[in-house]
């Protein structure tokens, strides 16, 4: 089969709710991949920062494997021997009580959303059904009813709705936009993403956090930190929240919890707010399965022992430099922290970043255009200098040809 014979199959059989690249990969290996031509590319999408120790990693696969052929699922209706040691050694890692295994990102989003209003409720003494959550301009936190509800982006709520009530949308990167939200006294959380994903790799001023986690604390409102895309090393700290030294009182993970090999995301918080569910009241088959667990001790193993926080910081400085030195007139600005990075493109004699893209593909590197005109670039943390090296040549030597 050739390339166009895959893609006109998914696109026959497949809803079409993507627009991929048209790239049809079979293998991959740390920060490359492999079409079914067997030509190779450089990954600088990486899962959407889900493969941060790269693709394929042997010891994240041998935990899979090995646990594999062990056991698989128990369901949370029976103990499973490692979902305790999973669940001691994240929640050490990360500093917290405890943490609640989910799968996707979307359904871990959920359950921090579940666990606000329910501490709104328990704790903080809500009335029944006022609880608000504060969220931001620009938001991504996935795709479920609830949370595009949240979303101040067509693309994703238009005609899905009726949509779920309770929450406040303030602009992103606004510390006065929050305080005004929080003279609600019915206000129990702040959802925030540190650096905006899918916004276009927005980074905050530096100081942002900071003041918004300091007016959570003063109007006793829950800080909620949805570290899905920015955590575990990815911003070049092992979370982005770091920068500032903050400790979300409620953390969310997903993505490269698992090394890109299973859906497993987590998340985390103390006892005043994780107690305030009790056994029957949220929960899901596959949450904190053996192989999840298995897996995402791998993983978190793998960062911390390859020190990929560092890594990222060093090559995803480098990455910047190395892209302000291009003087080229399609490139607007460089912007991000440690791998987490985009370049904002001009649209020139009719030619857009999904063109840049393709031509990328042609020399070898696949990403990804988000909004029309950026490009998002975020390797593989366990990506080396000289790889890195070859990647800046291939992109310099693509912006050439435009
Ligand atoms: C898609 C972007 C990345 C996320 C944050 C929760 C979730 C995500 C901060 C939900 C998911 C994805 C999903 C993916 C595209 C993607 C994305 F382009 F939209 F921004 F990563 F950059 N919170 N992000 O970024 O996690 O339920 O998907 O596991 O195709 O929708 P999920």
């Amino acid at each position: 089969m050739r390339p166009e014979d895959y893609i006109t199959r998914e696109g026959k059989y497949g809803a079409h709710n993507y627009h991929p690249l048209p790239v049809v990969l079979q293998k991959g290996e740390g920060v490359f991949v492999w079409d079914v031509e067997g030509k190779r590319y450089f990954d600088f999408l990486s899962g959407y920062s889900a493969l941060s120790q790269g693709h394929c990693h042997p010891k994240i696969i041998k935990a899979l494997t090995d646990q594999a052929q062990q056991l698989t699922l128990v369901s949370r209706a029976f103990h499973a021997d490692v979902l305790g040691e999973y669940m001691e050694f994240a929640c050490k890692f990360f500093g917290y009580d405890k943490l609640l295994p989910m799968n996707t990102g979307a359904e871990a989003v959920e359950t921090a959303l579940k666990l606000a209003r329910r501490w709104g409720y328990r704790v903080k003494g809500i009335a029944p059904e006022h609880a608000k959550i504060v969220v931001c301009s620009e938001n991504f936190h996935g795709r479920t009813i609830t949370i595009i509800s949240m979303s101040t982006d067509p693309d994703s709520y238009a005609d899905f709705g009726p949509y779920t009530p309770g929450f406040i949308k303030v602009q992103y990167n606004n510390v006065g936009g929050l305080e005004e939200a929080l003279n609600d006294p019915d206000v129990v959380g702040f959802l925030l993403e540190p650096i905006q994903g899918e916004a276009g790799v927005v980074v905050p001023d530096e100081g942002y956090l900071r003041k918004c986690y300091d007016l959570c604390r003063q109007h006793n409102v829950l800080f909620i930190a949805d570290e899905i895309q920015t955590g575990i090393g990815r911003t070049g700290k092992l979370l982005a929240c770091d920068y500032e030294n903050i400790h979300p009182d409620i953390l969310i993970l997903g993505k490269a919890l698992s090394g890109g090999v299973t859906p497993v995301s987590a998340v985390f918080a103390n006892d005043e707010i994780m107690l305030t569910i009790a056994p029957g009241e949220h929960g899901s088959t596959y949450g904190g399965n053996p192989l999840a667990a298995r897996v995402a001790i791998a993983a978190l193993e793998v960062v911390r022992d390859e020190h990929l926080s560092e890594n990222a910081f060093e090559m995803g400085a480098l990455f910047r430099s190395e892209m302000e030195k291009i003087d080229n007139p399609m490139i607007r600005q460089v912007r991000g922290k440690g791998l987490l990075n985009a370049v904002v493109t001009e649209p020139r004699g009719g030619k857009v970043a999904w063109d840049i893209c393709l031509a990328l593909k042609e020399n070898g590197l696949i990403a990804k255009p988000t909004h029309d005109h950026i490009i998002r670039f975020t390797p593989p943390l366990v990506i080396d200098r000289d790889q890195m090296m070859e990647a800046v040549g291939i992109i310099k030597d693509t912006f050439a040809q435009f």
